[in-house]
């Protein structure tokens, strides 16, 4: 039977960080994987977490199973936390997943289960989107709406796209800090969107994986919010791995907003039916930490300084990027206009190659950095790279 599979590629991401790992050369930089650093490079455990980890070592009573959805306390304080008062209490169900990924596999499973055949998508998008929706039965149709050159989201041109789109088909958004390229609309872009997609009948799901790393906890929320107070239904597909740093920890939630508390019970019994058929359950150990951080208001105001103190870096970086101007034909001023971790430059491959080889800078094949491998001196050796390369 196996001798009928097909040899697949790896991701080509994840090869980077041994590339990296194994380069001799010192004055090397790591723009590949999508985890935030500090200015050493390092991606330390957040000091809310360690303190959460503690407690739960010393008063943790069991670890018996809690259930197909996970940490309930979790699920509560995170809905309050990234809903607002954007949709009513009772519209609203969520559980928790293994990670912003088990997120969005099981609403793309529900999305098959409801008879959803297409979902449309900005792209270039994360390149696990796609893949992840077709495996599960449902085929994204990919509308290309980015301008490398300009570092702009072309609003017009997506909901362009959009207007292709049959009633009943999803649509995939990015709540925030856009991945890959750092462009996300503008409020007036929210609502024009919201709109669309309330007026064509589409249904939302919106993957929020950077709250807080963009312009500000709330002011990242509000994307998903005005889309989510549009809609009769909708799905929020949200990882913790990004702003508590718990990336191998798994730690996520789905929540679903439904027309009413009848059928969010039955679209409820649907997703706990599925989690059981893919992981039975989720694991614990993030969801614990991310309750103990939000039940408790100093922990949770530690963690938000830290978070905060994330995003400025990450602010400044982008600013210290920017501050290259024009290289060659690359406007590097034009990325001050994306948030959070990462940029898309115009690139090709070839160039990214070179950067690689000659200078030690590792990157996506696509393009894309990651801001938070820069330090300020990395970023003067990254323009000092950029202009030997467009001198050549
Ligand atoms: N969605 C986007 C846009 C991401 O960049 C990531 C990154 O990993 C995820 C979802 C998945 O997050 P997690 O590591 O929690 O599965
Ligand atoms: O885009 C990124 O770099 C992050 C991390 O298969 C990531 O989202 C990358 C690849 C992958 C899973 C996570």
């Amino acid at each position: 039977r196996f001798a009928t599979l097909t040899r697949q590629p790896d991701d080509p991401l994840l090869r980077i960080i041994g590339q990296h790992a194994a380069d001799p050369r010192t004055n090397k930089i790591d723009l590949g994987v999508g985890v935030f650093r500090d200015e050493e490079g390092r991606t330390p455990v957040m000091t809310a977490v360690k303190a959460a980890e503690a407690r739960l070592l010393t008063e943790q009573p069991s670890k018996s199973y809690l259930g197909p959805e996970g940490d309930i306390g979790f699920v509560r304080a995170l809905a309050t936390l990234v809903l607002g008062d954007a949709v009513a209490a009772e519209r609203v169900v969520g559980l928790q997943t293994p990670g912003g990924t088990g997120a969005l596999r099981l609403a793309a499973e529900l999305l098959a289960r409801s008879g959803v055949e297409r979902i449309w998508i900005g792209s270039p998008s994360w390149a696990n989107h796609a893949p992840l929706f077709r495996q599960a039965g449902v085929e994204p149709a990919m509308i290309p709406c980015f301008d490398l050159n300009t570092q702009s989201f072309d609003l017009d041109g997506f909901l362009t796209g959009l207007g292709e789109a049959g009633a009943g088909d999803a649509v995939l958004l990015h709540g925030c800090c856009h991945n890959p390229i750092g462009i996300d609309p503008d409020a007036a872009g929210w609502h024009a969107i919201a709109s669309r997609v309330a007026e064509r009948g589409l249904l939302p799901v919106v993957d929020l994986a950077y709250q807080g790393l963009g312009d500000g906890f709330d002011v990242d929320a509000q994307g998903a919010r005005t889309i989510l107070a549009a809609v009769p239904e909708a799905l929020l597909a949200y990882s913790c791995d990004k702003n508590f740093g718990l990336y191998r920890e798994r730690t996520g939630a789905l929540f679903a907003v439904t027309p009413d508390r009848d059928s969010g019970a039955t679209v409820f019994s649907n997703l706990l039916a599925l989690a059981r058929a893919n992981w039975s359950m989720p694991p614990d150990h993030g969801a614990a930490i991310v309750r103990i951080i939000l039940e408790d208001e100093s922990l949770t105001a530690e963690w938000r300084e830290e978070l905060e103190t994330m995003r400025q870096r990450l602010e400044s970086l982008r600013a210290a990027l920017a501050a290259g101007g024009r290289i060659g034909t690359i406007d590097l001023a034009a990325v001050a206009h994306g948030k959070g971790m990462f940029a898309t430059l115009p690139l090709s491959p070839t160039q990214v190659e070179w950067l690689r080889d000659r200078h030690a800078i590792y990157m996506a094949g696509s393009g894309r950095i990651n801001i938070a491998g820069f330090n300020m001196a990395a970023v003067q050796t990254f323009h000092e790279a950029l202009r030997d390369m467009v001198a050549k």
